[in-house]
């Protein structure tokens, strides 16, 4: 090491290493400033400014190093080259980012049809001004091209320093970021985001590391592995009871309640309700109490995975991001096959969740995000639109839909860290001490305010009377690092039996006509998707579901989560101890052991249709199956 150090120290750059440093230096500072000043990543303060100027050096670093790697010494030309290709990675992202506000991924480089959308207008989409980007290289062409080309030979010292220096900066630069977005890797929730903290070439080695690893287990796959599926949730029963086809043909509006759980309805603050709309409403509607959100660390796109498709969502990251590709068989493109129009509207950016490319698979015809709206400094928190001004700009947008259609909503204003404007503050805070705790419950009073104010625009815009509207808590508001206030809100202490029953969200089904009533049965987001074709009186066909309807009588008898938890009608399986619901008290394990391995087998059949891409082969005939 001390050799090393002064070798670095007395380091006299000949003139070839000037010109492959030069080089580096020049392509660094131009990847820095097209991220800086050219894609809007929204820096919030200096330490992502810090983290945006160094993210390039690394991969930069790791280039040259593989190209020594292999051929010990380099040419000026070979020098220049690898720059080029850095700096094409760049423009092509440029170009895309001018039509797409977005960058390229793997898949979106083989889907000729999203290239197909900008078409001939790649070229319109450059500018003459863009070879600015290619002057140092041509600069040092230039200067390579006077002076004989000689080599830059590599010696060990000089590539120990250099492996040292790329390895420890993307080490840095991925522990700082962590810092600033906790899970940045393991959730990747938003491209934007991937490149504002990793940088743009370590944000494209990072998506073909995913993408190669989502195409090796895809490659395991046989179409016979359908099949166990198929066997395994086809029980054969019939499912039709006296809400079958009770909404047919209306309009279907979905709302996603964010971090919404059922504990807020009929709770009070000094008196005053957090939820006065929604109590009311539930009267009114089909509210089921007894219900759980179902998601992992994919949130809320793992609630509308569920939701749209009665699969399990992944034990790790989000299928929205990792899963895009494959074939899906969800509630949009089922009720597209059955006349509907079918959107999404949510008030952020559309690359968030991957949502943008994943509706696609999901087959949403429209996905009205942020740029349909007016969100503007005052009508924005936190992660973008507040709820009201978005249902109140949602009115048009759903008038503008042939009926009948299939609209989902996704509110965001009550998102953690639950803050709101003081002009929004409709109720006191609660008194834990615990900040997160304490505001949720304003936040969440805004959010039955939007609802209200919806409701009343549905009814004059005239869409009412034909519309259903179905409303979901998304998933947990309040986490288990809260317990300790949790255990003040709702007055007992949470043992691991009552955490599995604060992840209870409200699912409340409103339709016009339709006599109100609170049912109890024990459902979850896996059943939302076969709910709402029930009651709209449609039969997906072939299909992979692994949730039934909530009026069916002849329903699972449990509900399980993605950690293997599961909640039966009198016991809840947590943590690898059955306890009788409601007492808090270990039960003997006997009880739970019939659900536990259909849950494990359930779950990982699940698994397997995603990460082996199974529903591509669901219309296969049966004898292209077997082998
Ligand atoms: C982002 C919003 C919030 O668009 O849906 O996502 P979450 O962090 O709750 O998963
Ligand atoms: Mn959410």
């Amino acid at each position: 090491m001390k050799g090393l150090l002064s070798k670095v120290k007395n380091f006299r750059p000949s003139s070839e290493e000037k010109f492959l440093i030069a080089t580096v230096v020049l392509l660094w500072l131009k990847s820095y400033l097209i991220s800086r000043f050219i894609f809007d990543l929204s820096l919030e303060n200096a330490v992502e400014e810090f983290i945006l100027f160094i993210n390039p050096l690394g991969p930069i670093l790791l280039l040259f190093l593989f190209a020594f790697a292999f051929r010990r010494k380099l040419s000026r030309r070979g020098i220049l080259i690898g720059s080029f290709i850095f700096t094409f990675i760049t423009y092509a992202n440029l170009v895309y980012y001018r039509f797409f506000n977005d960058f390229i991924t793997i898949p979106v480089l083989f889907q000729v049809k999203n290239f197909g959308d900008i078409g001939g207008s790649a070229f319109e989409l450059m500018k003459p001004t863009d070879i600015l980007l290619f002057v140092d290289i041509i600069v040092l062409a230039f200067i390579a091209r006077k002076k004989e080309i000689k080599i830059v030979t590599f010696q060990k010292p000089a590539q120990r320093v250099l492996m040292l220096l790329s390895v420890g900066l993307l080490i840095f630069n991925v522990l700082l970021a962590e810092t600033q977005r906790p899970q940045l890797l393991t959730r990747t929730f938003d491209r934007e985001m991937l490149v504002k903290y990793l940088g743009v070439y370590n944000y494209h080695m990072y998506d073909l590391f995913m993408h190669s690893k989502a195409s090796a287990q895809r490659a395991f796959a046989e179409g016979s592995d359908i099949i166990e599926v198929e066997n395994y949730v086809n029980d054969g029963v019939e499912k039709k009871n006296e809400m079958s086809g009770i909404a047919k043909g209306k309009n279907v509006i979905l709302i996603s309640l964010e971090s919404f759980q059922n504990w807020l309805i009929n709770y009070e603050v000094d008196g005053q309700p957090v939820t006065p709309f929604l109590n009311e409403l539930v009267k009114d509607s089909l509210y089921f109490d007894n219900f759980y959100h179902q998601t992992g660390q994919g949130k809320t796109s793992d609630a509308e995975f569920l939701n749209d498709n009665s699969l399990y969502p992944l034990p790790s990251g989000a299928v929205f991001t990792q899963n895009a590709q494959n074939k899906f068989y969800a509630l949009p493109e089922i009720l597209k096959n059955n006349g509907y129009t079918t959107a999404s509207l949510h008030g952020n950016n559309k690359s968030f969740w991957n949502r943008d490319l994943m509706y696609k698979a999901l087959g949403y015809d429209h996905f009205f995000d942020e740029t349909y709206y007016n969100v503007t400094e005052e009508n924005s928190i936190n992660y973008g639109l507040k709820d009201i001004p978005f249902f109140e700009q949602s009115i048009p947008l759903l008038q503008s839909l042939p009926q009948p259609f299939h609209a989902k909503m996704i509110t965001l204003t009550n998102h953690f860290p639950y803050i709101l404007d003081d002009a929004d503050v409709m109720i006191p805070r609660l008194q834990t001490g615990d900040g997160s705790v304490d505001r949720y419950v304003q936040t969440a009073r805004y959010l039955d305010e939007s609802l209200k104010v919806f409701f009343e625009q549905l009814k004059t815009s005239g869409l009412y009377d034909n519309t259903i509207v179905v409303m979901y808590g998304d998933h947990y508001g309040i986490s288990e690092n809260h317990n300790k206030a949790m255990a003040q809100v709702i007055g007992k202490e949470i043992t691991p039996d009552v955490h599995v029953e604060l992840q209870k969200v409200p699912f409340i089904v409103h339709i016009p006509g339709v006599e109100g009533k609170t049912l109890h049965t024990i459902g979850g987001q896996i059943d939302v998707k076969p709910t709402i074709l029930d009651l709209l009186g449609i039969d997906p066909g072939k299909d992979i579901e692994f949730g039934d309807s909530l009026f069916s009588k002849t329903r699972k008898d449990f509900i399980a989560f993605r950690d293997g938890s599961f909640v039966t009608k009198n016991f809840i399986y947590t943590k690898g101890t059955c306890y009788t619901k409601g007492t808090g008290l270990p039960a003997d394990q006997l009880f739970c052991e019939p659900q536990k391995e259909m849950v494990e087998y359930e779950l990982a059949l699940s698994d397997k249709v995603i990460q082996r891409d199974l529903l591509r082969f669901l219309n296969e005939p049966i004898e292209n199956l077997k082998k």
